[in-house]
């Protein structure tokens, strides 16, 4: 069995609020569709379009619309299921949300995944073989890739059998371990590649085991004007495979295959805002923690303003006996899902409806149970 959760130790600050940046773009609406029209040519509509938009349906490929020659496929639209187009462009087609799929470790060790479906039922216990604990967890394939308990990356198919694709738990080499896990959709150029943050680096692991190191940054927690960055949870937009990825301190930063790290926010362990252990991508647009004020203990959802470098309360609660996990979005409603640990009672999955001020039980177990939730990833289906 691999213990080896939180690694770091915490120092205390205070946090700082800007306006939220939805990145929502109007439609532009400047350009009328061919009203003058009275013949029965077959020609595309607005041929001599000069804004960029050609099929009019308000977005510009730059504003998101992933086809310009399909009005039906725009950041406006809903998802078809069944249509084999990616109509709201978020990199996913024909999908519909279907649950969660979260990890749970039992007091005495043992590891598993809970399937949820729509609306918080136990669809499925999947019981991890070979004493694997997933603290991250996504998708691959038809099962998971997991951070098996800090300790290596493995896979899990749906019967729950649990093979490690690559040890981390060297500390000569992985000071910290290997933390979060994200597997980068096909497309990009690294598919299959499960992506692991092992605070100081991202590390792309391959189906056959083979680590590629994909960036590195400077961890130094003697000297704060030194140190870069400590990453410790990875997620991906499925629609650019743009992957973000999330400092314990509270920093941020993006890294692509084609134009390396970006750090946004450095991560200020000294005086730190906000405390992280994980990140999810909305589809659709935007980058989110939970996190817990550094000052207060209070607890919330942030999404981060690329502009301003910082992050934005989204939704906010206190209740110091909750322990916020990690966090996952339902993609249809936006709506985030959080793996918490109340003290002494029960984990739960825990779910936050999105501008509402609405936040309650989604999912717990309540009766004789000992143990925690940790990693949680958005489930699909795809194809109606
Ligand atoms: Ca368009
Ligand atoms: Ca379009
Ligand atoms: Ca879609
Ligand atoms: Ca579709």
């Amino acid at each position: 069995m691999r213990t080896a959760l939180l690694l770091l130790v915490l120092p205390l600050a205070t946090v700082g609020c800007t306006p939220l940046d939805t990145g929502f773009q109007k439609p532009d609406t400047d350009e009328p569709v061919d009203t003058a029209d009275t013949d029965t040519d077959t020609e595309p509509i607005d041929t001599a379009d000069t804004d960029g938009d050609l099929d009019d349906d308000g977005f510009t490929p730059e504003d998101g619309d992933c086809d310009d020659d399909n009005i039906r496929v725009s950041p406006a639209r809903e998802e078809d299921d069944s249509d084999g187009l990616d109509n709201d462009c978020d990199g996913r087609v024909d999908e519909e949300w279907s649950g969660f799929s979260v990890g749970r470790v039992d007091d005495n060790g043992a590891g598993s995944i809970i399937v949820l479906d729509t609306i918080g039922r136990d669809d499925d216990t999947v019981n991890l073989s070979n004493g694997c604990v997933p603290s991250w967890l996504d998708h691959y394939g038809e099962g998971w890739a997991i951070s098996n308990g800090g300790a290596a990356v493995s896979v899990v198919d749906v019967a729950g059998t649990c093979t490690d694709l690559a040890d981390f738990s060297d500390t000569e080499v992985y000071e910290y371990g290997v933390w979060g896990i994200a597997t980068m959709p096909d497309g990009f150029g690294l598919d299959g590649i499960v992506l692991a943050t092992t605070v100081t680096s991202l590390e792309g692991v391959a189906a056959d085991g083979t680590v590629t190191q994909l960036a590195s940054w400077v961890v130094d927690f003697e000297d704060i004007a030194a140190h870069e960055f400590a990453a410790v949870s990875a997620a991906v937009d499925p629609a650019t495979g743009q992957v973000g990825l999330f400092d314990y301190f509270g920093g941020f930063g993006t890294w692509t295959p084609d134009g390396g790290l970006v750090v946004h926010r450095k991560g200020d362990w000294e005086s730190p805002t906000l405390m992280t252990t994980s990140g999810a991508h909305r589809d659709g647009g935007g980058w989110y923690t939970q996190g817990t004020d550094a000052t207060t203990g209070a607890m919330g959802v942030y999404q981060f303003d690329l502009d301003a470098g910082d992050w934005v309360l989204i939704e906010g609660w206190a209740d110091d006996t909750w322990s916020p996990a990690q966090v996952a979005i339902d993609g249809d409603s936006g709506d985030f899902y959080l793996t918490a640990n109340v003290s002494g009672i029960f984990p739960s999955v825990y779910r936050i409806v999105d501008g509402s001020g609405y936040a309650a039980d989604f999912f717990r177990i309540e009766t004789d149970y000992a143990g925690y939730f940790y990693g949680i990833a958005t489930n699909y289906t795809h194809g109606g």
